[in-house]
């Protein structure tokens, strides 16, 4: 660690505009960051190829000041992959161009090129950085970092801060994954399975600590898929941030991090100093669609008082009882939006294509990048970038109105769990209702949160609903999406199209940026299709996978795999899903659709 903290700050320039006392004045942090191959064993288990900054892994953990001017050259020194970089939380005010999302904000980065990204840090708290780019973060390209807050209200109320990571963590790299789990032999869409969690990039980890003093925590899931719950034995933390938000004090002995949350917790150590304490995460299986035996779901370390003291194996647990983050509340005391001037009905759910393999979807569709990212259709098409439709039909896009308070309905009528999180802002958590409480029902619903907490990133329970509302104050192109990122790559995606004519007047794209698209063959300018003359003719846009063909289920192609692997097996052929059995109609069609599928992808 010591290791990766000095080649960090060798390669880390810090201007101050104004003398080295005060650091009340904003600084220029400039970084250079080279993206290569580097090998790395997180979990003592198998040596991998990961995405590396500067040939270190884990990445450096940044540090900045609210205030700060932030300038990161990106260079992609990968050679087979192109890459991006978002920093997540930020709400790049001013600034949407370098928000990193692909073919939203921008287009990926060739290997060999380079992109910078330039803006201001203008809001205190916990976050992380990774690449934007298709599946590409839990191959390793994430990590936290902090904005400091000279005003922060807690400041004097603890002694040091302890920044830390969970994670999930894969051996096989995600290009591989991706590949067979979007499959006709997935039908069912199950996500791949981690190998193993991990723990500020690491197991075992140590963290010493001294009796009487208290710390700030600041954790971050920086995981791709599993939210994880974490406890510290023997010590109850005390909640004061979430996503950059700080929060009235909320005590606990337990919390639930989703992929891509923060908490920030105060935890004051014992004034005896002759133990030491378990540090648990374990990754939640109720996501898993199988839980192999020999996995591990949890990871260790220790709140370490006396370094020559035993490390205590972790008690179990007979059961999770996190805090309920709905149940937070905002310390700056910020009332509900009462009204929503525009209400986004989102429909969640999975199902499969033509080609067999499981999608994600919003109101029926399941979001497919655009021919120009949506921020340069935006910059491209004058007053028409106020109609939704030239957006595509397979980006969920909506048009935002300056300052309208947006209300955002999402019904997950799946049976997993989904951390949703907007791209430029934070919202309100209005609802939550509870697991299997089906579609919201806006005149029948549970009390709204009076005060509600804000975060970027919530989680709605397994065919269930939330509301989110939020301000329509920042214009940009914002990407809402899960963060699971198997779903984001199966399309749970829309976006958020903020007031766009006062952006047209406030971004500047870099000459790099649009030079990027052009190594890439990416148009930058006219509607999702490309389309300059018409935007409004949308024939060459990027559409999904077709439909199945009309008749045929997917229920039929779920029977044949299943049936054929019995076979394989030698067993005996298993009604395995749904409760009918599958009619020889629908076997023979299945059959000659699976054959069809794979004439086409050999
Ligand atoms: C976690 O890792 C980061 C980055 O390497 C490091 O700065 C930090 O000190 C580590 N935290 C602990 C508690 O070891
Ligand atoms: C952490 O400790 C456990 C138990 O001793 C061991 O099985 C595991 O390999 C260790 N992990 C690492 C990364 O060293
Ligand atoms: C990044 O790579 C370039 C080209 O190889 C090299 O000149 C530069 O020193 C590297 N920067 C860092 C911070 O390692
Ligand atoms: C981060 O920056 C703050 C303020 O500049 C400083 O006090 C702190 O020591 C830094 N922490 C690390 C881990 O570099
Ligand atoms: C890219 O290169 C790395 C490092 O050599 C290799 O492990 C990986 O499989 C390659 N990925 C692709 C998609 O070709
Ligand atoms: C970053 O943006 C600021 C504000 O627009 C500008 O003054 C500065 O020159 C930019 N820096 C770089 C390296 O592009
Ligand atoms: C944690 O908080 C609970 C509830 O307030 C309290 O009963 C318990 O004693 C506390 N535990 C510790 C270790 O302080
Ligand atoms: C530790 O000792 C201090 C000073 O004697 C006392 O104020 C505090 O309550 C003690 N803390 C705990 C957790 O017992
Ligand atoms: C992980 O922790 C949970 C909660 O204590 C426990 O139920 C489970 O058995 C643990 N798993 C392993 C492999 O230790
Ligand atoms: C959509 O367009 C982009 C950029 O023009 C292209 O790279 C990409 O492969 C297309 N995606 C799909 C799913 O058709
Ligand atoms: C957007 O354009 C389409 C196609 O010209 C048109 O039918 C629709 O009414 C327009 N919508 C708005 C809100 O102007
Ligand atoms: C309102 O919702 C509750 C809880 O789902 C349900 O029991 C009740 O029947 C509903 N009332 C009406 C009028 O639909
Ligand atoms: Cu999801």
């Amino acid at each position: 660690m010591a290791c990766s903290l000095s080649t960090f700050l060798l390669s880390l320039l810090v201007a101050l505009h104004s003398g080295f006392l005060s650091r009340a004045h904003a600084a220029v942090v400039n970084l250079d960051f080279n993206i290569t191959w580097v090998t790395a064993n997180p979990d003592g288990m198998l040596d991998r190829p990961v995405m590396g900054i500067n040939g270190q892994w884990p990445l450096p953990r940044l540090n900045f000041t609210k205030g700060d001017n932030v300038v990161v050259k990106l260079n992609n020194q990968l050679g087979n992959q192109t890459t991006s970089l978002h920093f997540h939380g930020l709400f790049q005010h001013g600034t949407n161009e370098m928000d990193g999302p692909v073919g939203v904000t921008q287009c990926e980065v060739p290997a060999g090129m380079s992109m910078t990204y330039n803006f201001t840090v203008d809001q205190p708290g916990t976050y992380w950085y990774h690449s934007h780019t298709r599946g590409q973060y839990p191959d390793g390209f994430r990590q936290q970092f902090i904005i400091h807050d000279p005003e922060n209200p807690y400041n004097g109320q603890f002694d040091e801060e302890i920044g830390l990571t969970v994670s999930d963590w894969y051996h096989m790299q995600i290009p591989d994954l991706l590949k067979s789990f979007i499959d006709y032999t997935n039908p069912t869409g199950a996500e791949p399975v981690p190998n193993s969690a991990l723990m500020n990039d690491t197991q075992n980890l140590t963290v010493p600590i001294e009796a009487g003093k208290t710390y700030f925590f600041r954790l971050t899931n920086v995981g791709g898929f599993a939210g994880q719950y974490f406890w510290i034995e023997g010590h109850n933390m005390t909640i004061i941030e979430v996503d950059g938000v700080y929060t009235e004090p909320a005590s606990t002995d337990m919390i639930y991090i989703s992929a891509a949350q923060r908490y920030g917790f105060l935890v004051t150590a014992k004034n005896d100093s002759s133990t030491n304490f378990p540090i648990v995460s374990s990754m939640d299986t109720s996501l898993f669609d199988t839980v192999p035996a020999t996995l591990n779901t949890n990871v260790t370390g220790w709140l370490v008082y006396d370094d020559k003291a035993d490390k205590p194996v972790p008690a179990l647990l007979d059961e999770f009882d996190p805090y309920d983050d709905w149940t937070l509340t905002p310390q700056d005391g910020m009332a509900l939006y009462e009204k929503a001037d525009q209400s986004i009905l989102l429909d969640l759910k999975m199902a499969d294509l033509g080609n067999g393999a499981n999608y994600a979807f919003f109101n029926d569709v399941t979001y497919t990048p655009p021919v120009v990212p949506t921020l340069y259709s935006v910059l491209s098409t004058g007053a028409n970038a106020n109609n939704a439709s030239i957006y595509g039909d397979y980006t969920n896009s909506f048009v935002l109105e300056k300052d309208q308070i947006v209300e955002i309905i999402l019904n997950n009528n799946d049976g997993g769990k989904h951390p949703f999180h907007l791209h430029g802002h934070n919202f309100q958590a209005v609802l939550r209702s509870e697991e299997n409480a089906g579609n919201y029902d806006p005149s029948n619903h549970s009390a709204f949160s009076a005060v509600p907490m804000r975060r970027d990133t919530f989680m709605v329970y397994p065919q269930s609903n939330f509301v989110v509302r939020f301000k329509a104050d920042n214009p940009g192109v914002w990407f809402f999406h899960c963060h699971i990122d198997w779903h984001l790559a199966t399309g749970l995606a829309a976006v958020m199209i903020e007031d766009p004519l006062q952006l047209q007047k406030m971004v500047t794209v870099p000459q790099d940026h649009y030079d990027v698209c052009k190594a890439g063959n990416v148009p930058t300018a006219g509607n999702a299709a490309g389309n300059t003359i018409n935007v409004f003719d949308l024939s060459n846009q990027n559409k999904s996978v077709a439909p199945l063909p009309a008749g045929f289920t997917a229920r039929g192609i779920v029977a044949l795999v299943f049936s054929c692997i019995a076979a394989f097996l030698g067993l005996a052929a298993i009604a395995w899903y749904g409760a009918a059995p599958i009619g020889s109609a629908e076997l023979a069609s299945a059959k000659k659709f699976i054959a069809e599928a794979e004439a086409r992808s050999s």
